[in-house]
């Protein structure tokens, strides 16, 4: 049932986001030779299939040294890779200090509307004829947004990851105000974004119903700047300003997996 009151969300690669601290008290007393070898177990056990990825990022502050972004096809191959990292050497040196689970997805309030406003125009909303040509035109907008949805990871340099929610408080709640309003707010919200063009990429995944927030926000730019700037101009827009809530920030370097011994 394709539910009005519902945007549509267009879904892509499986996400898992695996913070660990590095026990550097014990790698110390590895060789040189070792630790090439531990590292190279570890990006082995990481390599993906399908298309997917791993990025690597050096997290700055104490809430963790590494985190490794899995980008996978379905949730069995994130089970895979997070089981192949646990069977390595390198993973008795890592503590876990936090994770996140997500799907990329595509918010489509603006489609969403117009979709059923057209077929609504066709069909009796709730039919068979209704829901068949909706899920039609979902197919066809998945493979418009491919690309997106299953978005090669940016080789940006920084990293940005932070988990939010939308408020659902007794007199804030996002989930109470009317689908125009949400769309409207979701618009501003996109033209803020627009302008930041070519100088950020954004991949925003939905954990509603897989982890403790409700949505994945990784940022990839060549300055870190980009950051600071773009997440205090959204602030003022009012999906942010009224509605918004944030978890932990993980700010990092990215670099290649073959660096992993270097690092
Ligand atoms: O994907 C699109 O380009 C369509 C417009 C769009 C949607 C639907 C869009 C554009 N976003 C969408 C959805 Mn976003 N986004 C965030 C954050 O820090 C904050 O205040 C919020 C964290 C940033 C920095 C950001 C950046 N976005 C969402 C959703 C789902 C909400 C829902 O469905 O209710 C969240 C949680 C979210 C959060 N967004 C953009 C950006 C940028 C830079 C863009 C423009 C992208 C582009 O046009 O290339």
């Amino acid at each position: 049932m394709h539910n009005p009151l519902v945007p549509e969300t267009l879904d892509g690669w499986s996400l898992l986001h695996l913070m660990y601290r590095v026990r550097w008290d014990r790698l110390r007393a590895y060789s040189d030779a070792d630790r090439a070898r531990l590292a190279d177990e570890a990006i082995g056990a990481l390599a993906a299939t399908d298309g997917g990825a791993t990025a690597c990022v050096q997290i700055l502050g104490h809430k963790a040294d590494l985190m490794f972004v899995c980008f996978r096809r379905d949730f069995e191959q994130l089970a895979q890779a997070q089981l192949a990292l646990s069977r390595t050497g390198l993973y008795d040196l890592l503590e876990p200090t936090s994770s996140y689970v997500s799907v990329v997805e595509l918010g489509m309030y603006e489609m969403t509307g117009k979709i059923h406003e057209q077929l609504g125009a066709k069909f009796k909303p709730g039919s068979d004829e209704f829901e068949q040509a909706f899920d039609a035109e979902m197919r066809t907008q998945e493979q418009r947004m491919a690309g997106r949805l299953f978005v090669e990871v940016p080789k940006w340099r920084y990293v940005c990851f932070y988990p939010m929610n939308k408020k659902r408080g007794e007199t804030v709640n996002w989930y109470s105000e009317s689908f125009e309003r949400r769309a409207g707010m979701m618009r501003e919200h996109g033209m803020i974004g627009r302008t930041y063009t070519g100088k950020v990429t954004q991949v925003i995944s939905g954990s509603i119903g897989y982890d403790d927030w409700e949505w994945g926000v990784d940022l990839f730019a060549q300055d870190p700047l980009v950051f600071k700037k773009l997440i205090y101009e959204m602030r003022f827009g009012e999906a942010s300003a009224k509605f918004a809530e944030f978890g932990p920030f993980y700010t990092g370097l990215q670099f290649a997996p073959g660096q992993l011994s270097a690092y």
